[in-house]
């Protein structure tokens, strides 16, 4: 049974099946739980959305997330026992939008896990110095070349932001990156007017056109760190683009260069598959596990909308008949909202904690995450 818990487990099998065996509860007869069938796991849809959302960027103390999380492995309860129902499960609620995924699994998510979903195959690299030099051309008078790194110790910027795929409910990460804006690069080019779409392109020839306005809007960033390392050159790039509050399409690896052109129509922007919308994950414990009775319990994971605001993280102890509402005020959308919840039982028995998102447009997750788990006895 998968629940989103251990991102480096969920595989690309995992995201496909975990949706459907969702429908299942855990094991046992658990009705009502509000998760959604597979078919919601569709493609990123094409939609013109006008939306510019401008932020604040707290520098806070920063914590990498550790290496707390447990393995999943496919989960049965033993015996069939009821599921012990608790209405309006109150806790200690926190959240913060500075923690890190550790750096080896940014990668990890969406390089290798991801490939046969959204990326194209990734190769074995070879890694070598990185190469920090971005071609821009198209429609300009004259085509020119940037050293990203080099220009970054006059431009760069370093900020937390997340990572959000819009194909899967999961695959998201919070890093804090460092680059140069988009918009400093193409200060260089004489902009005419009939320019509106910019693409940039990885060595492996992906590119998504965007709107030259939304990505200047939205503060591209030409990456070449993440988390305090050099990015390194793959197929002969090293740097990525890094589109606050948009989906992870965006984010175009191992850049060789960006085409500037005029076409008749804006290309539209690109939004997240609706299954994936309000994502939520509880990642620090997989199904099964057992905790004392009178123990505190400590559950931890993100939410995240794109560039719709978290307004609530919801808890249910009760197969999603009451909900414990736990506002997120003041999230902002550049970073993941990534949440604690600590409640004790003291009645033995097995459980299923129900999480969702609330999004600042009302929307509640429409695929929740449950976590199975066991309280024992503590005199045992
Ligand atoms: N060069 C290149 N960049 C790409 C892709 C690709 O196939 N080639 N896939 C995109 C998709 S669909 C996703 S989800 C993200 C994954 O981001 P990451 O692997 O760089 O973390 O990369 C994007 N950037
Ligand atoms: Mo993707």
């Amino acid at each position: 049974m998968k629940r989103t818990t251990e991102r480096r487990k969920k595989g690309t099998m995992g995201l496909l099946a975990g949706a459907s065996l969702l429908m299942s509860g855990c094991g046992a007869a658990m009705a009502g739980t509000p998760v959604l069938p597979a078919e919601a796991l569709d493609s990123e849809t094409d939609a013109v959305r006008a939306d510019n959302f401008h932020d604040t960027n707290t520098a806070q103390a920063e914590r990498v997330l550790g290496e707390t999380r447990l393995r999943t492995d496919d989960f049965v309860w033993k015996e069939r026992t009821p599921i012990v129902k608790v209405a309006h499960i109150k806790g200690e609620f926190s959240f913060d939008q500075d923690v890190l995924t550790p750096d080896d699994e940014i990668f990890n998510l969406y390089g290798t896990v991801m490939t046969g979903v959204c990326a194209t195959p990734g190769f074995a690299m070879e890694e070598e110095a990185g190469n920090y030099y971005v071609n821009v051309g198209g429609r300009i008078e004259k085509a020119y070349r940037v050293n990203v790194a080099e220009l970054g110790e006059e431009k760069s910027e370093s900020r937390i932001l997340k990572c959000s795929c819009g194909m899967t409910a999961g695959g998201l990460s919070n890093a804090r990156v460092t680059g140069v804006p988009l918009g400093a690069v193409l200060e260089m080019a004489q902009l005419e007017e009939t320019i509106n779409c910019v693409t940039v392109y990885g060595a492996d020839g992906y590119g998504v056109p965007m709107p030259l306005t939304y990505a200047l809007e939205k503060e591209a960033l030409l990456v070449y760190q993440i988390n305090g390392k050099p990015l390194p050159s793959q197929e002969g790039g090293a740097v990525q683009l890094w589109m606050p509050e948009a989906v992870a399409r965006y984010f175009t690896r191992n850049i060789t260069h960006i085409e500037l052109t005029a076409e008749a129509k804006e290309p539209p922007v690109l939004q997240a598959g609706e299954g994936c919308r309000a994502k939520i994950n509880i990642l620090n414990y997989a199904d099964g596990v057992e905790f004392k009775a009178g123990e505190t319990i400590r559950l931890e994971g993100y939410a995240d909308d794109y560039d719709v605001a978290i307004e609530a993280v919801e808890f249910s102890l009760d197969g999603g008949e009451t909900w414990t509402v736990c506002p997120t005020d003041g999230a902002q959308t550049d970073r993941w909202v990534y949440w604690q919840f600590a409640f004790t039982l003291e009645e033995p028995g097995e459980y299923e904690m129900t999480v969702r998102a609330r999004t600042a447009q009302g929307m509640e997750s429409p695929l929740a995450s449950t976590l199975c788990f066991r309280v024992a006895d503590s005199a045992r």
